[in-house]
Order: structure tokens, then sequence, then C-alpha cells
């Protein structure tokens, strides 16, 4: 039927049933990324085409089938740049270029058509904080030649009055140890460097830079992605020189003996500045104004900020200007990690992110990715379906790290075999604390050599120990499985008017027992309940909510759970076993 006219049928409709429902509906229509199922891909661990034990974008390629089969709406991609790999990737030498050993440009070409024809949408990482000492930018920034000369944050030094000797300009420290300055000796002055010697921050106070990182936006969004997922934004603007022109120290805290470790009372002089939302607001900009020369979909912005609710949610944007799509919800990670999962401190991080997310915005869940354990390592395997099901029952976007379907665990690596440059700049006995490769080791397809992941003698990683049961064929041929679960939420959340729209109510039951409920008028409420004790427990749910009806349907259970799906069970006796989560529905 024309759509003018099926327009009009609609609101023949409405006015037949009096307005509210269609009205709110109409108004709440929601774009795709409101309710996406984003995803993660690591692209060095994910699939291996050509057998040198690295995955590769042809290995992306060969499995978007696996992605559109879980339901995925988008992928996004860590970085696929050219780069030497001193962080993997987050050290950029070419922004307009794929690093030979994934691929190449025709490769990724392929890719987006392939994902296209598949209705997948692909966002890529953009890292805008800095970029590889082996850039031309850089190269070009060290000799100063016109119109580079600014292009990083460069400084004298300071000259110890007492010693004579030349200083660092502050006493900043890197995020993987040591100090985040580093002498050039051609150019005689220091750059700043927040994450590793070799990836050297750009300046965003020279316009040459932020219209050059502009350009790498519309470069890729003309190749055809549907947005970026940003890295490490907080830390793209430091504090100014002051009227001397030095850097203030930031305040040592003292809590710690370890000199290279960031130990700051505030951390506010290098990250979390002002400045560095409205760069935002502006990348915002560019992907609006693309959309509306070109057509098309939304084109996402993503950011990853781990910063206080009050920061963080200024990313959205204000009143009077649009920001970042989603700014990342960690609260699941950096919560309950310290003191392991307890319904208390999931209650606490969805709070701090429910009851400070501006009017109108769109919530977003996040339990890993490749800078943390893996989730069934850090919650402990039993409660893998449970945060599982959290994430998705919970409202808005929900994002998976690849593996977390399968309820991979982290793998074990040895010092010999350790590839993190966090971990690299410690030593053999205290590299585990910081190291970061257990969770991106390579992702399990099959139980066979390397879990199908590549034809390789030697993977770039090891694979982690549970391979051979936890993988997608053996999950996919078992009666059940963390897999199957997640394929049933995917489907559940597509569905679901309710999940798309609807309201929430959540709350802590017994000791250690999450309840979630998300109703809508008209619509059937759903009802996660999960028990995170390690020991059996007996519920009232009428204690949670009184309105609920004396009995609900089991519609999704985790594997612990022994109860029968599409049965009713009584709401004010619901016994629950060790780990034991279940979404329910009113009938
Ligand atoms: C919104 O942000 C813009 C850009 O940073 C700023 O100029 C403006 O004052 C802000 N408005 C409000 C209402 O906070
Ligand atoms: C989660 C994430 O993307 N973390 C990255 C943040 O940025 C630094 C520097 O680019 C990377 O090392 C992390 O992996
Ligand atoms: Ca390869
Ligand atoms: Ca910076």
């Amino acid at each position: 039927m024309h759509r003018a006219r099926l327009n009009l049928l609609s609101t023949l409709l409405c006015l037949a049933v009096l307005a509210n429902p269609c009205l709110s509906a109409a108004v709440k229509s929601k774009d795709w990324w409101e309710t996406a199922q984003f995803y993660q891909i690591y692209p060095r661990s994910f699939m291996d085409s050509d057998g040198d034990g690295i995955g590769d974008l042809n290995g992306i390629t060969s499995k978007l089938e696996y992605l559109k089969d879980l339901g995925v709406t988008a992928a996004w991609l860590s970085p696929i740049f050219t780069s030497p790999m001193v962080d993997f990737g987050y050290d950029i030498s070419d922004f307009f270029d794929i690093q030979p050993e994934y691929g190449t440009l025709d490769d990724f070409r392929a890719l987006i058509k392939k994902a296209k024809e598949l209705d997948l949408k692909i966002i890529l990482d953009f890292v805008p904080n800095h970029s590889s000492d082996e850039n031309e930018w850089f190269k070009k920034s060290v000799k100063r030649e016109k119109g580079y000369e600014d292009y990083y944050v460069w400084h004298d030094g300071k000259v110890n009055a007492e010693t004579g000797k030349r200083e660092p300009p502050s006493n900043w420290l890197q995020a993987f140890r040591g100090s985040a300055w580093e002498w050039n000796d051609v150019r005689q002055q220091y750059y700043l460097h927040q994450f590793a010697v070799q990836q050297a921050d750009l300046n965003y106070r020279n316009p040459l830079v932020v219209e050059q990182m502009k350009r790498v936006l519309r470069y890729w969004l003309d190749l055809g992605v549907a947005g970026f997922r940003c890295d490490a934004v907080p830390v793209l603007f430091e504090i100014e020189t002051d009227e001397n022109g030095q850097y203030a120290d930031e305040e040592v805290s003292g809590l710690t003996d370890d000199v290279d470790a960031r130990n700051y009372l505030k951390s506010d002089l290098i990250e979390n500045r002002a400045e560095t939302i409205d760069m935002a607001y502006q990348w915002r900009v560019v992907m609006d104004d693309y959309q509306r020369i070109h057509g098309g979909d939304t084109r996402v912005l993503l950011i990853e900020t781990y910063a206080p609710p009050a920061y963080t949610m200024q990313f959205y944007g204000n009143r009077s200007v649009e920001g970042a799509h989603l700014p990342f919800n960690f609260n699941l990670i950096t919560g309950p990690a310290s003191d392991g999962v307890s319904a208390s401190s999931i209650k606490t991080a969805v709070d701090s992110w429910l009851n400070n997310l501006p009017p109108g915005r769109t919530a977003n869940w996040v339990i890993g990715n490749h800078d943390q354990r893996r989730a069934a390592s850090r919650y402990g395997a039993a409660n893998a379906d449970a945060m599982n099901m959290l994430v998705m029952i919970l409202p808005g976007a929900s994002v998976t790290y690849q593996g977390e379907e399968l309820a991979m665990t982290d793998g074990e690596i040895s010092w010999e075999d350790t590839q993190d440059p966090a971990a690299c700049n410690s030593n053999a006995d205290i590299y585990e604390q910081f190291t970061r490769d257990p969770s991106r080791t390579p992702f399990h397809w099959t139980s066979g050599t390397n879990a199908g992941f590549s034809t390789a003698q030697k993977t770039w990683l090891p694979l982690a120990p549970d391979y051979a049961t936890v993988n997608v064929e053996t999950e996919s041929s078992a009666e059940r499985s963390h897999l199957k679960i997640y394929k049933a939420l995917v489907e559940l959340r597509k569905t679901s008017t309710t999940l798309q729209k609807g309201s929430t109510k959540y709350g802590v039951l017994k000791e250690n027992v999450f309840v979630v409920k998300r109703y809508l008028s008209g619509s059937e409420s759903i009802v996660y309940v999960a028990n995170l004790a390690s020991k059996g427990i007996t519920v009232d749910l009428y204690e949670f909510d009184k309105t609920l009806p004396t009995h609900l349907n089991l519609l999704i259970r985790s594997l612990q759970s022994s109860k029968k799906e599409n049965a009713l069970f009584e709401v004010y006796e619901l016994s629950l076993a060790a780990g034991e989560a279940l979404v329910l529905s009113t009938i």
C-alpha cells in the first residue's frame, strides 16, 4: 500500500481509539540506535582468514552471517588502521588506510558491501587523542614543517635549579606507567603522550588538527560506515600552560609508593575538561551534516568515557545542542567489579546511570571490552546468563563484547607470551595486575584446532583453556547453552514493544536478588529476576511490586534453572537456585 495512505489509515485508527497511546507511540518512535544490539569485534582475535595467526578483515566478512544470526544490529570494530601495533591499533600511523596484516581498503569495501546485504551496520573505532609517532604528521611536526609545528603538544620542559638538568614539563604520568612526557632529540623538546611513548597526543587547540580529524570522520563515512565509537575521549584536552608558560603538576594522592602508576587526587588537569565536551558536539555536527547531505540512516557517535556521571552525561548534549548519541555506560564494569557482583552493586550502577540521565536521552549498558577481564570471569561464570539478560532487559541500547554470548572466560597468558604494553611496561612479578591480554585471546568458533580461529601453528595470543566446550559450534548444537539463551534474549528485545518503549522499575529483594520490571500500557510486562547468591532462595515478588498478577509466564531462563519455559510460576513464592535468572512476562 502507498505510504501516505498507510499513514492516513493509522491516523484514522488513532482517532478511533482516542489519541493517547497513538500519540505517545508516534512521539516515541525510536531511531535504530536507540534499541540497537551493538557488538564489539576485536579484529585481531575474531577470525583469521589467511593462517598467519592474526584475525583480519576477510575473516570478519566471512563471519558476518554469524552476527546476523545472533540478531546484532551494528558491529563496532576496534582499530583496523595502519599501525606499528605498539598498542594493537590504538597507535595509528595512517588514519586513512588499513593495517596490511588486516587487509586492504578493497577488503574493507567488501566487508561493508556484505554487511549492507545482510542489513548489518559497521561502526569504526575513532582514536582522536593521539597518533603513532610513526605517523607522517608527527614526523613533520618533529621537523617543524610548516603547518605541522603545533600538531602535537610540545614543551621545552624545565631546568632543575639544583642539578642544572632538564626535566619534563610536569609530573603527569601516562596510562601505561611512567612519565607522560618524552624527550625528542631532533626537535629538542618534550612531547605529551597520555598513553604509550609511541602514542603522541594531538594538539586540539590547533584548528588544523581539529579539521584534519573531521576529515578522518568524513573519509570513513564516505566508505559507508554507520558511525564511530570514539576512543579515550576525556583525555583529549589538558590544561593550558600558565602565564609563565608552565604546566601545573597533578596533586599526588600518596596512596601508593608505586611512582609509575597514576595516583592523582583528582586528575582534572589531564582529563574531563570542558573543551572536550564541545569537541564531541562538533563531531555530532559532522555526523548530522553528513546525513543531511547524503541521506541514509542516522550516523552514530558512541563515546568511551570512564568519568564521573556529571561529566559523562554532558556528552549527550544539552538543551540547545546535540552531542554523542551514546556515551558508553561502564557502571556495570566499574561498580560491581570491585566487590564481586551483588544485587546491591548492580542497583547502585543502574541508579547512577538512570538517575543522572538527562530527559529524553537513551541509556546503554556495557559489561565488557578489550580492556577488562571477560565478563564471565569478573562476575563469575555462574552469573554469565544473568548479566547478559540484565543488559538486554534494561532500557536502551545494549553492547556485547565478542565472546560474551558464549560466556567466554579469560585466557591465561604467561609473561613470555605477554603482548599488551600496559603489562610489558611492568615486570614478570606484577604484570598480571596490568595485562589486558586475557580478554583478547582468539574467539572460539569450534572445538577443533585453534578453536577454528586460525590454521596457524601459533596464534598471536594463546587460546583460552576452555575452548573445547565454550565455542559457537558446541553451543549451537547443545540443547541449552549460553549462546541459545543470548539469542532468545535478542529476539525478545526485537519483538517486545515493552522492552523497546516501556517504563522501568527495579530493585533488590532479600540479600542478593535483583529484579527489573518493564511495563507499558496496553502491552505485557516483562519481569527479570536474578539470584546472584551462591545458594538457593525463595522470594515474594509482591515485596517488589504489588501490582503484579498472581502468576507469571516463564520466557527465558539461565542454564542453572530447571524450570520449564512457557509455564506459569507463582509470584509470591518463587524459588530460585544459585545463579538462577529468569525472564518472565504477564500473559
Ligand atoms: C550547551 O553547549 C553549548 C556548546 O558547548 C554551550 O555554548 C551552551 O552554553 C550550552 N547550553 C546550555 C543550556 O548549557
Ligand atoms: C576500551 C578501549 O577502547 N580502550 C582503549 C582506550 O584507549 C587506549 C589508548 O588508545 C587503548 O589502549 C585502550 O585499549
Ligand atoms: Ca590473518
Ligand atoms: Ca590529549
